[in-house]
């Protein structure tokens, strides 16, 4: 019962059905997203669209115009009474979370081969979607900031035609044009060559051996697969699977027609082998050691050999066993999206389309999946619900508006929320499935998901100390349930004392050689993290402030090593490297959130001093703002952006703060450059896209310019009142 109009997109201008978005809502339950599209004047009129919908869906909310701030302070108490309204109703604040472009075909791809029927307003918003993010040559990149790619542009154009778009179609033929031009869909880097095989419009002989066998290995041998980085070996464990098993679609119509259009031979002439190694060049941010060539010899020898049979099919019972305790340890929603919807695959080859385990992960799709103004998406995971909620929670606390009365409801709301959030017990396969431990600990997105990860368990319980202890809020979390986070995290330090992601590092250095995906970088195992190691080395700090004795000995010596690391890690510039958003402004403000509560400031440390004289040389003379591009995380060094933008200057800003920077007028500058962007309601807008994975794919935090303007906003007003300096 859709009833879609046309609207014109992209850079084609072309006409595409588009749904009413009046009737979409947000359902929210332990912060779990699920968008519905009503089907009826009736339901519209039941079940009415909040602001919170409306917002996300770009259709504006009404709200008043707000006295003009003169003050730090009145741009973020005006920040917040904007922000307020868009909270979800069980306290944690909903985001759109897209960016990457590679997620969709997997989705769609999946959903195909196991003939998942595609309801129609996903339909019909998706191909929107597509159509809006596809570049000006009309090709896709591996994520929406960035340049035409094959595995961007052959997913992609699968992706849309899965969905219903004519090979003839204008907007096909462009990127068809674009796709031929960059060689065709055989220089496509291994990931997009595993999708494309499984739907059957590419040959298994054209890809590099994944044997499932590697969990057969013994599991001390320095590159047994457990010790990858968890979102690498999650991905590998399926793929082992599915490429033992050479699972392809049956060939249908679709597919005939697809292994015509991708390619600029026929598809029976290709020289499949040949093709293994074959990336093209704009694709490639790792390119293939030679000992991962070697390795991919070796195998496709073993393989043309026959391999051993009962070790494949113990390796192929692995590798299905260690997926199903995946799938339910995490409601069948998984780690993130690829490994989702790999599973997925997995699931359906295994057990069938009536089965139980495909029912739950029939609908765990929908958690991934995003109604935004510009159609639907998929989200890099189901969210980003506690990471954005935890800074928004500290950012009330610090700026003193949680004292306010009008904030006081919601302020307790997001208590609430991390009460909820915060992660109760071990998994239900634990180590059997090398889980790491999560009793105590906050993930990411949701306590379903149900992964730990170092810097949201640091973050959330700062987040839960300041609103307790500081604010004062009725007590949710017991002191005993701070305990168990920090014996979490506490097992986390490495031996650098710097701390890692989801786990410590498990693997030496050289297994980054093995990485044979190609288009991303770092992926293999895990590092420390300035970041990360911030985060967690605060939240034990925090801790402490609580009168706490526990394990004190043990938190004073992890928080020394941190603070070692974090020091070790600056650069010659005076600048740290960020993995997670872009990039030494990124992570040079967690750095001197550490060394802050290290004691250490401008005017009594060389390291804080020289990470602050970079910060300062970075700041634009025209508007006081600061602006690093993308660029800078692929090319590991400070890259200027064009235009100065909100969050970079309030993670500056925030940074100076902590190094308690002495000139006041750098600062002012900054402050006010925040405040001239905030809209007449108390919003920021999206400007530039921040957040970054794995070195190379762009990711959008579309609650940064609310978190971090807010935080810098009330951290600068303090400051600089006490020296008397504003305005
Ligand atoms: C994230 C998002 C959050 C991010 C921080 C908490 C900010 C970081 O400090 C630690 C790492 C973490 C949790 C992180 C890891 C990698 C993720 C999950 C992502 C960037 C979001 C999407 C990405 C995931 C790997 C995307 C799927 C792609 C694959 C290559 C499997």
């Amino acid at each position: 019962n859709v009833q879609p109009t046309t609207e014109a997109v992209g850079h084609g201008h072309y006409q595409v059905e588009k749904t009413d978005l009046k009737r979409w809502r947000l359902e929210v339950d332990h912060g779990r997203h699920v968008w519905h599209y009503l089907d009826s004047e009736q339901a519209c009129v039941a079940w009415p669209q909040t602001d919170e919908d409306r917002y996300w869906l770009g259709l504006g909310i009404d709200a008043p115009t707000l006295p003009t701030a003169k003050t730090p302070l009145d741009s973020a108490r005006n920040g917040f009474a904007f922000y307020r309204r868009i909270q979800a109703k069980d306290g944690h604040w909903s985001s759109e979370y897209g960016g990457p472009l590679f997620l969709m075909p997997g989705l769609l791809i999946g959903m195909y081969v196991t003939q998942t029927p595609i309801p129609e307003p996903w339909r019909i918003e998706m191909t929107r979607y597509l159509l809006n993010k596809a570049n000006e040559d009309g090709g896709w990149g591996l994520h929406v900031a960035g340049p035409s790619t094959v595995f961007g542009t052959a997913c992609n154009y699968v992706a849309a035609r899965i969905l219903g778009l004519d090979a003839e179609h204008p907007a096909m033929v462009k990127a068809r044009a674009t796709l031929h031009k960059l060689g065709g869909a055989t220089g496509a880097p291994s990931w997009g060559k595993f999708w494309l095989s499984i739907l059957g419009v590419y040959d298994w002989e054209g890809v590099n051996p994944v044997p499932p066998e590697l969990w057969c290995l013994p599991d001390w041998l320095p590159i047994h697969p457990w010790r990858w980085w968890i979102h690498t070996r999650m991905v590998y464990i399926p793929m082992g699977y599915l490429w033992a098993k050479r699972f392809s679609a049956p060939v249908d119509p679709l597919i005939e027609s697809l292994r015509n259009e991708l390619y600029t031979e026929p598809y029976d002439d290709i020289d499949w082998p040949s093709h293994r190694n074959n990336v093209a060049e704009i694709d490639v941010f790792a390119p293939h050691t030679k000992t991962l060539d070697g390795l991919m010899a070796l195998l496709g020898v073993y393989e043309s050999c026959g391999g051993i049979p009962p070790l494949r099919r113990a390796g192929i019972k692995r590798a299905y066993d260690l997926l199903c305790m995946e799938d339910e340890n995490t409601g069948y929603q998984c780690l993130g999206p690829v490994n989702k919807m790999l599973n997925y695959v997995c699931r359906w080859v295994e057990e069938g389309a009536e089965s139980k385990a495909m029912a739950l992960h029939r609908e765990k799709l929908k958690d991934f999946l995003w109604l935004g103004p510009q159609g639907m998406m998929m989200c890099g995971t189901n969210g980003s619900q506690l990471w954005d909620t935890s800074f928004i929670a500290q950012a009330m606390v610090d700026s003193g508006l949680v004292e306010e009365p009008a904030n006081k409801a919601a302020c307790a709301k997001v208590l609430d929320w991390l009460d909820d959030c915060q992660i109760r017990d071990n998994p239900k396969y634990y180590k059997e499935c090398y889980r790491y431990a999560t009793k105590g600990a906050w993930p990411f997105s949701t306590k379903e998901q149900g992964y730990t990860v170092s810097d949201c368990t640091g973050e959330g319980m700062k987040a839960t100390i300041m609103l307790q202890e500081t604010a004062k809020l009725p007590r949710k979390i017991s002191q005993e349930r701070l305990r168990q986070s920090v014996d979490v995290i506490l097992g986390m330090q490495n031996k650098s004392g710097g701390f890692a992601s989801y786990e410590p590092i498990n693997a030496p250095h050289m297994i980054e050689l093995l990485n044979p995906a190609e288009v991303f970088g770092d992926i293999m195992r895990e590092y420390d993290y300035p970041e990360c190691t911030t985060s967690v080395v605060t939240a034990l700090q925090k801790f402490k402030q609580t009168g706490d004795e526990y394990r004190r000995k043990e938190i004073d010596t992890t928080i020394k090593r941190a603070i070692g690391y974090i020091l070790s890690a600056q650069q010659d510039d005076g600048s740290w490297f960020g993995s997670w958003a872009v990039c030494h402004t990124y992570a040079t403000l967690f750095a001197l959130e550490s060394l802050h509560l290290d004691g250490q400031s401008y005017e009594n440390s060389e390291p804080v001093k020289r990470a602050c004289d970079l910060l300062i040389s970075k700041q634009s003379a025209a508007d006081g703002g600061w602006s690093e591009d993308f660029t800078s995380c692929v090319e590991g060094r400070w890259i200027q952006g064009k235009r100065s933008n909100v969050v970079q200057t309030s993670w500056a800003l925030i940074a100076l703060l902590h190094a308690q920077y002495p000139h006041v007028e750098p600062l002012k500058r900054a402050a006010r450059l925040i405040m001239s962007r905030q809209q007449p309601d108390g919003s920021w807008k999206n400007e530039e896209i921040l957040g970054v994975f794995n070195r190379n794919c762009a990711i959008d935090y579309c609650l940064y310019p609310f978190c971090f303007s807010v935080w810098a906003l009330g951290k600068a007003n303090r400051y600089l009142v006490e020296k008397g300096a504003w305005p």
